[in-house]
């Protein structure tokens, strides 16, 4: 039986400062981005958090549709971060599911870059940034974060071979309460921790440094060896003619250079 999520089940004693002091729960939604978004342009209190047990118009960056059936989960945070905190916060949602997936399964979570969260090499979340500016200040940012819980994503044909969820990897039923609360707990210890250190865990989680990668970025494709990530969250790549490029972190996709060799 699927454990059901409300607001008073997941705040229930949950010491939290600011993630989640105001929590709303629905069985289904379009996307958490966009009621999030409604919420923070009506001034939203900080670290609201919209949750629905299903998205039917879920998306990734880029317009990209992200699945989240029944025994996923899909939340956004409604944040007023200042604009210098900003690259920060797709290092604290990916550091924050990754520890939170750790702690309710024991499974090992790693991170590809830009905001993939992989177990066993495939995604079983993805989180997706958005902000609002007002000149040269932020009037609100959104993170979305969808994780596979208790779905089967072979069932998906668009992801089988790419997606996973935690049922699968722990071959149980995984409770969803559990990982929304230890998943508020984490962000919230995570957003008031000293950015340096957020920055030098998350460089540390990401599977992606030292390989040789390739970045597709709408009709182009760039190999070369990703070589580090800059505090500001982008991506050097050393090419293969020995120059350094920086890449941003919003408009790529990464693959495996050898994937991509194999497929051509
Ligand atoms: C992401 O985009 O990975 C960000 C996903 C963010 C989803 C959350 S859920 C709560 C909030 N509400 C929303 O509407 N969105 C956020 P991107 O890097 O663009 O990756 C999208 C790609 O991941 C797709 O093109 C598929 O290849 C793949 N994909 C789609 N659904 C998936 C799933 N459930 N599991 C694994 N891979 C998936």
């Amino acid at each position: 039986m699927e454990d059901s999520l409300s607001p008073q089940k997941i705040t229930d004693g949950l010491n939290t400062s600011l993630i989640g002091r105001r929590v709303i729960c629905y069985p289904s939604l379009p996307s958490t981005q966009q009621t999030a978004r409604k919420e923070a342009a009506q001034g939203a209190l900080e670290g609201t958090v919209i949750i629905a047990d299903e998205q039917t118009a879920g998306h990734g960056r880029l317009g990209r549709a992200w699945l989240s059936p029944e025994g996923s989960v899909s939340l956004s945070v409604v944040l007023y971060p200042d604009i210098a905190g900003l690259p920060y916060l797709i290092m604290i949602a990916s550091l924050a599911v990754a520890r939170s997936i750790e702690a309710v399964t024991g499974l090992d979570a790693l991170l590809k870059w830009p905001n993939d969260v992989l177990v066993n090499g495939r995604k079983v979340a993805g989180i997706l940034i958005e902000s609002s500016m007002g000149g040269k200040a932020v009037d609100y940012a959104v993170m979305g974060i969808g994780i596979n819980i208790n779905v089967d994503m072979s069932l998906f044909p668009e992801v089988a071979a790419t997606a996973t969820s935690l049922s699968a990897e722990l071959h149980s039923s995984v409770s969803r309460l559990g990982v929304v609360r230890r998943l508020l707990l984490e962000l919230d210890d995570l957003y008031k921790a000293p950015r340096q250190a957020i920055y030098g865990e998350w460089r540390s989680r990401l599977t992606t440094l030292g390989r040789q990668v390739c970045v597709v970025s709408g009709g182009d494709v760039q190999y070369g060896r990703a070589e580090s990530v800059t505090a500001d969250g982008s991506l050097m790549l050393r090419l293969d003619d020995g120059s350094l490029t920086m890449i941003l972190a919003g408009d790529v996709s990464l693959r495996d250079a050898a994937d991509e060799n194999a497929a051509r």
